[in-house]
C-alpha cells in the first residue's frame, strides 16, 4: 500500500510534463539533434510591423526557413508545404510558428514580406534586417546565401533550404532537408507538439509542486520511530551562579509536549551544585527526576522556573494516521527550528 502510494504520487509528478528527453523519444523524419542547442537568439525588423524576436515565440514550436521573396524554385514550394502541414494539424497548428528570415534585404521590405508569406497563410512572420544583421544570423545557423548576378543586373540567391525545428524550449531539435512533403512535417510537429507546453516559469512550479507532493507523503506514510521516548531536560552546572549574576535563564520551555506511545518519558536532570526547583519537582544537585505519560493529556505544574508560576505538559495522542503524522512532524520541525 505504502509503496503504491508513492509510485502512484512520483509517476502523477512525472507525467504532468512529457519531456523530450524520454528513454523512447520517437523517431523524426528530419536530422535530429542530440543533444539540441538552444537556437541563436536573434530580433530582425518584422513582416508585421513589429520587431522579430525569435524569442518571443517559446512555448510554441518554430519553423525556420532562411530564402527570399523573389525565389521562384525553392522557398514557394517550401512555404507551401508549411501551410498546407498546418492545415493538416487542425487546431493544433495553434502550436506552430512558421519563421522566414530573408537573405534579401535589399528588395525584402517587411511589407514586401508580409504580402508575399501572406498568399501562403497569414500567421507566417518575417524577418529582415541590414545585410550584417542578417549575415549574423545566417553564420549562427549555419546557413548559406550565395549572390548570383546577371548581366542584366537582375540578381538570384542560391541558398540553403532546410528547415529548422524549434522545441517550445527554443531548442533546435531537427533539420528537415528541402523536398520533404507535408506529411513529413506533420508527423515531425505532431512529436513536438505534445512536448511539455510549459514554459519555464510553469515547469519550476511543476516541480516543486511534484517534490512537495512526494515530500508530503513520505511524512504522512513513514511510520515515526522514535530512538528513545525520554525528553529530557538538564539544569546545567552553573545555572544558580548565573541566576544570582542576574543573567535571564531559559532552560525549561512554558510548554513540553510529549507524544503518548513515542515520546512519553519526561527527564528532568539537576547537574548543578545547588537543590532547583525544576518543573514538577524539588531536586538535589545531581539528582534526576523520571516521569513517564502513558495517555494523552494536559498537566499543569507549579515552577518557579518560569516567570509565570508554572509550567505545562501536554501529551499528545499517538499519530496513527497520516494526517496526525504530518501534524507531528510538523510540530516537531516547528519546535526545533525555534
Ligand atoms: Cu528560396
Amino acid at each position: 500500500m505504502n509503496g503504491r502510494l508513492w509510485k502512484a504520487v512520483v509517476g502523477t509528478a512525472l507525467a504532468a510534463c512529457a519531456g523530450p528527453a524520454g528513454a523512447a523519444t520517437p523517431s523524426f523524419k528530419a536530422g535530429v539533434f542530440d543533444p539540441p542547442r538552444l537556437a541563436p537568439e536573434f530580433v530582425l525588423q518584422g513582416s508585421q510591423g513589429q520587431p522579430l524576436d525569435l524569442n518571443r515565440y517559446r512555448g510554441k514550436v518554430v519553423l525556420l526557413a532562411f530564402g527570399y521573396s523573389s525565389c521562384t524554385a525553392v522557398c514557394p514550394i517550401t512555404l507551401n508545404t508549411f501551410a498546407q502541414a498546418r492545415r493538416m494539424l487542425g487546431a493544433r497548428a495553434d502550436g506552430v510558428q512558421v519563421v522566414y528570415v530573408t537573405v534579401d534585404p535589399e528588395r525584402d521590405t517587411p511589407a514586401r514580406l508580409k504580402k508575399f508569406l501572406g498568399s501562403f497563410d497569414p500567421t507566417f512572420v518575417g524577418g529582415t534586417g541590414t545585410e550584417q544583421q542578417l549575415e549574423q544570423v545566417r553564420k549562427e545557423y549555419g546557413v548559406s546565401a550565395t549572390k548570383t548576378t546577371y548581366e542584366n543586373k537582375s540578381y538570384s540567391y542560391d541558398h540553403s533550404s532546410f528547415t529548422y525545428l524549434i522545441d517550445r524550449s527554443g531548442r533546435i531539435r531537427a533539420l528537415m532537408p528541402y523536398g520533404h512533403g507535408p506529411d513529413d512535417f506533420v508527423h515531425d510537429l505532431s512529436i513536438l507538439l505534445k512536448e511539455c507546453l510549459m514554459r519555464r516559469g510553469t515547469r519550476i512550479v511543476v516541480a516543486i509542486v511534484g517534490a512537495s507532493a512526494v515530500a508530503l507523503t513520505a511524512i504522512a506514510m513513514t511510520p515515526i520511530r522514535s530512538a528513545s521516548r525520554e525528553q529530557v531536560f538538564e539544569i546545567p552546572k552553573g545555572t544558580w551562579a548565573h541566576r544570582m549574576a542576574g543573567e535571564p535563564i531559559a532552560i525549561l520551555p512554558d510548554h513540553i509536549h510529549l507524544t503518548a506511545g513515542l515520546r512519553d518519558i519526561l527527564v528532568l536532570r539537576n547537574r548543578d551544585d545547588v537543590p532547583q526547583i525544576f518543573g514538577p519537582t524539588l531536586m538535589m544537585p545531581g539528582q534526576s527526576f523520571t516521569l513517564p505519560f502513558d495517555r494523552p493529556a494536559q498537566y499543569v505544574f507549579a515552577c518557579t522556573a518560569h516567570a509565570s508560576g508554572q509550567m505545562t505538559i501536554v501529551v499528545d495522542a499517538y499519530p496513527g494516521d497520516p494526517w496526525a503524522r504530518i501534524v507531528w512532524r510538523a510540530r516537531a520541525l516547528r519546535r526545533a527550528l525555534w
